[in-house]
């Protein structure tokens, strides 16, 4: 049940910042980042994996790692979590949506100008000189557990990597600055289906917040600190999110 205090600021909201994560993904099949670690990779934590010392130490084991969740996501369908998402841009005045995810599903849902905080699987680059790799867009049977080469640079034969952003490495200067910006003037903000471990993606909600912001978060795992402003809706967010687009339809 969405509480009246939060339906009422949504639908006053003049400008709402949807800010997602991995669970926002879950109910496409899409396994969370942690989830992510298994089989081949199960002996891994995903902060030591998805770097780039790693992908110096073994680009195989790394790429093959990219490729696995690329697959997975070219199989994929958007959930009724991205597509009330698309919907609420039509409900709302002005609709800023921030993801952490490398997946493309919110676009392929019809979502527009998505800001990715931390990238795309569907753009690497050479590891090298930095040059956009073409690379096929057909779903392959994911191949669990399997190193793979990754491709060279046609410019300078370097190895091509996956176009996210790693531990260790700087965010998009500018994602980060219109995220950071949306946030601060938001009146309302849904964090969907984080963690909120990662920074400095993490402290986007609490930004919110301390601007005055009205805060839900929509996670199975009850989140947040609650307080007058922030909500905590316990559920998937393929359950949750149809349900509060429904809400504000029957105003
Ligand atoms: C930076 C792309 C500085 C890659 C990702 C110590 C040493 C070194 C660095 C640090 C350090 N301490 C802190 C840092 C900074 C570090 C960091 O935060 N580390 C963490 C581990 C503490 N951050 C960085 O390194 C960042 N860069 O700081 O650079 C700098 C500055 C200038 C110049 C140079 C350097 C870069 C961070 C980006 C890392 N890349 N992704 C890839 O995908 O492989 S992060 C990755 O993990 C995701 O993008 C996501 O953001 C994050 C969390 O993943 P998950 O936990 O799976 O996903 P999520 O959080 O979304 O959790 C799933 C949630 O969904 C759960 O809560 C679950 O309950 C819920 N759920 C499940 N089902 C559903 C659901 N919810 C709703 N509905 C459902 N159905
Ligand atoms: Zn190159």
């Amino acid at each position: 049940m969405i509480p009246d205090a939060l339906s009422t600021a949504l639908r006053k909201a003049r400008h709402l910042v949807v800010f997602t994560g991995a669970g926002v993904s879950a109910e496409s099949g899409i396994p969370t980042f942690r989830d992510a670690l298994s089989g081949l990779w199960e002996r891994f934590d995903p902060a030591e994996l998805a770097t780039p010392s790693a992908f110096r130490r073994d680009p195989a084991l790394v790429w093959g790692w990219y490729e696995w969740r690329r697959m997975k996501v070219l199989q994929a369908q958007p959930n009724p979590a991205h597509r009330a998402i698309a919907a609420l841009a039509e409900r709302v005045e002005k609709l800023t949506l921030i993801t952490q995810n490398v997946d493309d599903l919110h676009e392929r849902a019809g979502s527009r100008d998505v800001i990715h905080l931390h990238g795309s699987l569907h753009a690497p680059r050479c590891f090298a000189c930095g040059r956009p790799h073409a690379i096929s867009e057909v779903p392959e049977e994911p191949a669990e557990g399997r190193c793979l080469e990754p491709p060279r640079c046609q410019r300078c034969n370097g190895k091509v990597r996956p176009g996210v952003v790693w531990f260790g490495e700087a965010l998009p200067e500018a994602a980060l600055r219109a995220a950071f910006k949306a946030a601060g003037e938001c009146d309302v903000l849904l964090s969907i289906g984080t963690s909120g471990v990662v920074q400095p993606a993490a402290s986007i909600p609490q930004l919110a917040l301390q601007s005055g912001a009205t805060v839900a978060h929509i996670n199975p795992q009850p989140s947040g600190q609650g307080g007058a402003r922030e909500f905590s809706l316990a559920g998937a967010a393929g359950v949750v999110l149809p349900e509060l687009l429904g809400q504000l339809d029957a105003r």
